[in-house]
């Protein structure tokens, strides 16, 4: 297979041919629950390219959900897992054990932050983990409830449904919910306005008056919120809040599914306000599109769950464990973190030159490669999701991948895997910038 040409090129109409008739099947076989952002079907992907299934090639600015952050079929990944199939695919951890799963551990030990002996526990998706979290912190706490944040994502499972905050699409109709979760105000400096400590004295006085620190196992934060719109909380607010945790007994969760694995410029988002997390939960950029993921904790809280208690089939498969030993190689060889500061360099100077010239786009934040633009109505200040669909929609037209998110869906996320170059990069922002204008 000749490597893949790291070129926008639209050959057809979008969708094309080919793309129009997979669509035609999926939607006979395939359950409408699952939605697709992009009309076109993929066939290949590597660098900053995604190609189709019609030869068209897009500028990736979406990492498939913040997963491909060393680049989709990254070379060592690629080696590593053909490696890991021809001598075994799968025996189950909790039965035949095998070294990668362990060699895992190890190195999420060393790359998170905090000093000591820790523990990990591997499992698939970022909400098995979540919920793995919150098992280990009640473990440990002997306490049941468990404290999450306006706008907060933490998965589509029973548990982390209850804790994911916006109830369309991910809950409605899905209920009754899990109990015990209770929610606190975000740091969100766009609209609350208030300083990092006295959005902590808020959330914290709403924790201590409607929860009660004794009954609270733990508090679940995303350090940078993705799917709740990018938002980044105001210096201090995270480390207030894990201040207090630390005060009260109460473990301090850092959801790092999104923000984690060198995609803000750092390993880890915390390590930014220089926060150590009682746990981390890892997943997407770990293992580079494998599905891993992982919980991270020192070893008395992880040693306070009785043998057996964590598991699952699959948690830790080999296959996926080889990739995230290549993707962390990938990441320290490659100066890939101080790749994702260059990337947040150059984003931000362009978004804020659009933002600069025009009004409706309200903010522009992140860290790293996990940037993005807010959009809202300029006279009211009242988000603007129509703008925000039709600029991310007329990009796809001209073979950018990007994608929205927030409560409201008016922000538009950048999250380019960090093995784009710069020429691309540059392209897809004046092609989001042509969009926007013609709005
Ligand atoms: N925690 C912070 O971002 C997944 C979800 C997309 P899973 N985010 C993308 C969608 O619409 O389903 C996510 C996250 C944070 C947990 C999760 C859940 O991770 O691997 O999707 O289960």
């Amino acid at each position: 297979m000749p490597e893949l040409e790291q070129s926008r090129l639209l050959r057809t109409e979008l969708p094309g041919p080919r793309s129009a008739e997979l669509m035609r099947r999926k939607q006979a076989f395939v359950s409408p629950g699952v939605g697709t952002t992009m009309p076109v079907f993929a066939a290949r992907a590597a660098g900053g390219i995604v190609e189709d299934v019609d030869g068209n090639r897009f500028i990736d600015l979406g990492s498939g959900i913040a997963v491909t952050t060393v680049g989709s079929s990254a070379p060592r990944v690629v080696e590593a897992v053909r490696q890991q199939v021809e001598d075994f695919t799968h025996t189950c951890f909790m039965i035949t054990p095998y070294e990668s799963y362990v060699a895992v551990a190890e190195a999420l030990a060393r790359l998170t932050p905090g000093d000591g002996e820790k523990r990990s526990a591997l499992f698939n998706s970022g909400s098995e983990a979540v919920e793995n979290a919150v098992k280990i912190a009640r473990s440990y706490t002997g306490r049941d409830a468990v404290v999450v944040f306006d706008h907060a994502y933490h998965g589509r499972t029973n548990l982390t449904m209850a804790m994911t905050a916006k109830v369309a699409p991910y809950k409605h109709g899905f209920g009754p919910f899990a109990g015990e979760v209770y929610r606190a105000p975000m740091s969100y400096p766009m609209r609350d306005g208030l300083d990092g400590p006295a959005a902590a004295r808020r959330a914290i006085s709403i924790i201590e008056t409607q929860v009660g620190a004794g009954n609270l196992a733990a508090v679940v934060i995303e350090p940078i919120q993705g799917e709740g719109g990018f938002i980044v909380p105001a210096d201090g607010f995270l480390p207030a809040l894990a201040a207090w945790c630390a005060a009260n007994g109460v473990l301090f969760v850092a959801d790092e599914v999104q923000s984690g694995f060198g995609r803000t410029g750092t390993m880890f988002a915390i390590e930014a306000e220089g926060v150590i997390a009682d746990l981390v939960v890892s997943a997407k950029g770990i293992a580079g599109g494998l599905p891993l993921s992982a919980v991270t904790g020192r070893a008395e809280i992880m040693d306070a769950v009785h043998p057996g208690g964590l598991g699952g089939t699959y948690g830790g498969n080999p296959l996926a464990c080889a990739a995230a030993l290549a993707v962390i190689e990938t990441i320290e060889a490659d100066g890939l973190l101080e790749r994702a500061r260059q990337i947040e360099t150059l984003v931000l100077k362009r978004l804020n030159e659009l933002k600069d010239a025009d009004p409706r786009i309200g903010d522009v934040r992140g860290r790293g490669a996990m940037l993005a633009a807010e959009f809202v109505d300029p006279a009211t200040g009242e988000p603007d999701a129509a703008l925000a669909k039709a600029v991310a929609t007329a990009a796809h037209q001209r073979g950018v991948i990007t994608l929205t998110c927030g409560t409201w869906g008016n922000v538009i996320r950048f999250l380019p895997p960090l093995s784009i170059s710069d020429e691309l990069l540059s392209e897809g922002l004046d092609l989001v910038a042509a969009g926007l204008k013609e709005h």
